[in-house]
């Protein structure tokens, strides 16, 4: 069933990635992607569950044609409790990856006893990861950073939330912040609330945001009651160039939201999730490689041009 011709379609192989195709088994889950483009290929990094462990590890994949992937055996990230970060350290899921030159920095939350913690790390090859710094202080899972400086300052996206606290969804909106060299944070400003979307009343969440020649654009989750639970829906934002502070566009309404089988059945039901996107920019297409009810993965993709659009139009 689908509700209204949405600008981002799924591709007919959907769902590209599920449990099974994991070589080794019995893998369990499968979690949305950390997404970018890798030596002219396309890159994910997935995370997997098996059904006899309590928490992910994470493969990398790669692509020529950006459908069918090859995954790598041996683990980029697996839980490691002698390494840098130790205990802090688990279930790495929700990977946001942001290309700058040659390095790739990747965020990605630790789910520890202390909350959950936003680690930074960097590889050049994505064959070794180098640990970097905690950026955030819990509860904090989503840290996004500009692919570049803006006004010579990193810029980033965070969405802060108190898990558990009776409040705490009243915290669940975006804010901006700046830093001289990634690891010292401030000037943290609110950007964006929940409620300005009516398909997210409960959450929102950033991704790392896309240059484009209009402005920055910014693919956000959103969450919102059900009726018999949650369900988790994509949109977008642009925002300005130089100061992305300024808000310049948002659609009002979703990209995608769950309509299928393997996004409304799985561990976590409706849910499409996304922590990134890629733009071919020459081809004006965005690629969208997203989670589907925390069990598979599936790609949908869209004009460039309508989203920035429908951003500028707040369709
Ligand atoms: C979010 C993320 C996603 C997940 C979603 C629904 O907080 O952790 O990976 O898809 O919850 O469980």
């Amino acid at each position: 069933m689908t509700r209204y011709n949405t600008i981002l379609k799924r591709n007919p192989a959907n769902p590209i990635i599920g449990p099974a195709d994991f070589p080794y088994g019995p893998a369990d889950q499968v979690f949305n992607p950390g997404q970018c483009m890798f030596e002219g290929k396309t890159l994910l990094l997935i995370s997997v569950k098996m059904a006899n462990e309590k928490y992910c590890r994470a493969h990398v994949a790669t692509s020529t044609d950006g459908v069918n992937f090859e995954i790598e055996e041996k683990p980029l990230f697996e839980v490691d409790h002698d390494k840098e970060f130790g205990k802090l350290d688990n279930h790495p899921i929700d990977f946001r990856i942001t290309q700058m030159g040659d390095t790739y920095y990747i965020m990605r939350p630790g789910n520890s006893e202390w909350g959950c913690i936003a680690f930074l790390y960097k590889t050049k090859d994505f064959k070794t990861v180098e640990p970097v710094e905690i950026i955030a202080l819990p509860n904090n899972r989503v840290p996004c950073l500009f692919p570049e400086k803006i006004n010579g300052e990193y810029v980033r996206l965070d969405r802060p939330y108190s898990v558990g606290a009776p409040y705490e969804k009243s915290f669940a909106n975006i804010w901006i912040s700046y830093s001289p060299d990634l690891i010292h944070w401030g000037r943290h400003r609110p950007l964006l609330k929940r409620d300005e979307f009516p398909w997210a009343g409960l959450k929102i969440g950033p991704t790392t945001p896309i240059k484009t020649e209009k402005g920055w654009l910014e693919i956000i989750h959103g969450v919102q009651n059900s009726f018999w639970s949650v369900r988790y829906s994509l949109g977008a934002v642009l925002l300005d160039l130089e100061d992305p502070s300024k808000i310049i566009g948002k659609m009002n309404r979703y990209l995608l939201t769950p309509e299928t089988e393997y996004e409304h059945m799985g561990v976590v039901p409706d849910v499409v999730f996304t922590t990134g996107a890629i733009a071919d920019l020459d081809k004006r297409r965005l690629r969208v490689y997203y989670g589907g009810a925390d069990t598979c993965i599936g790609l949908a993709e869209g004009d460039l041009d309508e989203i920035i659009d429908g951003c500028l139009k707040g369709i």
